[in-house]
Order: C-alpha cells, then sequence, then structure tokens
C-alpha cells in the first residue's frame, strides 16, 4: 500500500517482508544503491561546471584530478555496495571482468552479485540531457562461502531480484521492482530524501510513441523497417509520435509514463545489437513487465537468453505489450517471406 509522503527509507522497511528470503540484505543492498545514487546525482548536477572548472583529466583548483562522470559513477557504486559488505560481487559496464568481493574476515558470506551500467548514455552529458543509472541483482548460484564465479553472472534475466534505475533529469528519481511491481521515487535534494511519488508504475497495453534512432534506417532489418512505416501509417490512431532522446533510461522512463516502445534492433553495423543484455536489457526487461509491458529481442523474451559472455548484446524492443507484439509480428513476418 502506498502511502502519502513515504519515504524510501519506510517503503523499504515496509515492504522487506514480501521477499521470500527475507534477511535484511536486499534491503540493505537497495539503500546502499540509493546513498550511491545520490553522491553521484550531485557529481552530475555540477557537470555544467566542467568548463569552469576544469574538463577531464585536467587538474582543478583544489589539486584534484578531474574525472569523468562514467568512470566516478563507476567507482562511486563499486565503494559503496564494497563498504557495506553487502554483495559477493559487481560486474560492470565499465569493467571488463567481474569484481570478487570478499568481507573483512576475507569470508565470501554475501549472497547477491550486482550487474550495473553506471551511467548510462554519458555522451548526454555535455549537453546537459538526462543520464541514468541501470542496476539489476541475482541470488548467487554458487555455495555461500566460496568466491563468486562467472556462472553467477550468466544467469538469464528471469533470475532477476531486483532491477531498478536511477533517473538523473529535471528531478532524480530511483524506480525499481523486486518482483512486485514497479515504484518510483523521486530525490528532494534539500533534504537528501527520496519520496515515493509513481507507486505502482504501469505501460498501458497500448501507446502512440516510438523510440529508435531512425538515422540508422538503411542498415535496420526488413522487420524494422515494415514496423516503423506502420507507426507512420496515417491510420486508424497513428501516425504515432517519435521521440528519442538517446539515453535509455529517459526513454524507457518517458515512454513508462506515457505508453510506447523503444527500441535497438540489430542493424547491419551492429548484428546483436548495441545494447549490453545483463546491464541494459535484463533490468529493463524485468521493469517493463512487472510493469505490466514487455521486452524482447524481436522474437523471444528478453529475460529468457541464457547469456553466454559478461558483455554480450542482445536487440531490445520494450515497451508496452500490444506495441511490442506488434512489433513482433512484422519481424516475424519478414523473416519467413
Ligand atoms: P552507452 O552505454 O555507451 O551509454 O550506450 C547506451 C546508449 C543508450 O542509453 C541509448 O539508448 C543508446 O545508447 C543510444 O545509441 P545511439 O546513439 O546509437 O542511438
Ligand atoms: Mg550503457
Amino acid at each position: 500500500m502506498s502511502k502519502k509522503h513515504q519515504t524510501l527509507g519506510e517503503f523499504i522497511i515496509e515492504n522487506q517482508q514480501a521477499f521470500p528470503y527475507s534477511s535484511g540484505e536486499l534491503s540493505r543492498l537497495i539503500n546502499s544503491i540509493r546513498l550511491a545514487a545520490k553522491v553521484v546525482n550531485h557529481e552530475v548536477n555540477k557537470a555544467g561546471l566542467v568548463d569552469i572548472t576544469g574538463a577531464a583529466g585536467d587538474t582543478n583548483v583544489q589539486g584534484e584530478q578531474q574525472q569523468k562522470l562514467d568512470v566516478y559513477a563507476n567507482q562511486k557504486f563499486i565503494q559503496t555496495l564494497t563498504n557495506r559488505e553487502i554483495v559477493c560481487g559487481i560486474a560492470s559496464e565499465e569493467n571488463d571482468e567481474y569484481i570478487t568481493i570478499q568481507g573483512h574476515n576475507n569470508d565470501h558470506k554475501n549472497k547477491y552479485v550486482v550487474l550495473m551500467d553506471p551511467l548510462d548514455g554519458s555522451s548526454n552529458i555535455d549537453v546537459n540531457v538526462s543520464v541514468g543509472t541501470i542496476f539489476s541483482v541475482y541470488r548467487r548460484v554458487t555455495p555461500v562461502g566460496t568466491p563468486v564465479t562467472m556462472e553467477d553472472f550468466l544467469q538469464p534475466g528471469n533470475l532477476q531480484v531486483a532491477a531498478g534505475y536511477i533517473i538523473y533529469g529535471t528531478s532524480t528519481m530511483l524506480v525499481y521492482t523486486t518482483g512486485h511491481g514497479v515504484n518510483g521515487f523521486t530525490l528532494n535534494p534539500a533534504i537528501g530524501t527520496y519520496y515515493l511519488s509513481h507507486p505502482n508504475m504501469k505501460f498501458s497495453e497500448d501507446g502512440n510513441i516510438y523510440s529508435i534512432n531512425e538515422g540508422n534506417y538503411a542498415q535496420f532489418p526488413q522487420g524494422v523497417k515494415d514496423y516503423l512505416k506502420y507507426c507512420q501509417a496515417d491510420e486508424g490512431d497513428r501516425p504515432y509520435t517519435s521521440r528519442y532522446i538517446g539515453s535509455l533510461v529517459s526513454d524507457i522512463h518517458r515512454n513508462m509514463i506515457k505508453g510506447g516502445i523503444y527500441i535497438y534492433p540489430s542493424s547491419s553495423k551492429y548484428p546483436d545489437g548495441k545494447l549490453r543484455l545483463l546491464y541494459e536489457c535484463n533490468p529493463m526487461a524485468f521493469l517493463a513487465e512487472q510493469a505490466g509491458g514487455k521486452a524482447s529481442d524481436g522474437f523471444k523474451r528478453i529475460m529468457d537468453i541464457k547469456p553466454n559472455e559478461l558483455h554480450e548484446r542482445a536487440p531490445f524492443f520494450c515497451g508496452s505489450k500490444n506495441m511490442v507484439e506488434k512489433a513482433e509480428e512484422f519481424m516475424q513476418k519478414a523473416k519467413t517471406k
């Protein structure tokens, strides 16, 4: 039940019992993400000052080395999760290999792994456009007490226990699911508290926004080209509106609120698409499904793909259920032609 003026802290405590293996660990994990997000938010908000205080790689007035924001965000999330001894491993889009985390007593007693894209869409920072953090949480599959292995990270999305994103936009929001619907919390920067502002977020079944980088049209598979023509046709409730920020979190967030589809298909340039299955597609797919939407690679459910490597890519169709199904229909039709 959502209450007026409920804070994220209160919400987490109240909903902890809903977890099947509740030991408070997952709650602490979400808590530490919320903390790291505040720190990153503070830094992202200062990004416009970079020309004044020095660009990445320069030395600032305090004599400190300026960092690229995505590197900074990566470090902050890793640091926060490591210091609190909550997870046994982290994989990040920014790191080639996963990180093994052991407790102060050199044990490996924690049971969750986190996979994340610490600052997605970071090329948008230079132009003051919203960026985001995406995270995905799994229970480890190897025994507690032993170091994590690749197996712990290469799990299909349908085994996620939590996923979410932080959007650093006109306001900063944390949106997440633990498999019981999707809830959005807005940060009040004056006091550093997140409030439940978007309880039980839902994709409408139908929508009228499509989001895709149409500049790549000539490289798209025929099914996507056909679907785009369908979206643009002057029939029924169409043409749909085209909206593309080029920042996955922002595009999905808008479509979840307004109803729409996001597509990053395969192309002749990116035969497997551009987005990363583990850091981008799976967490967004979990959120989408929990919000009543759908996520597919054009033919099958994203969350049923068994990953083979950490940085694997996948074509991505995500959003309002009927729109994704319509796009799949066009993909199938073009394939069997
Ligand atoms: P990144 O992880 O390097 O930031 O790339 C992911 C981003 C997504 O946020 C966005 O939807 C997409 O790449 C945009 O790609 P493009 O510029 O090819 O349209
Ligand atoms: Mg990314």
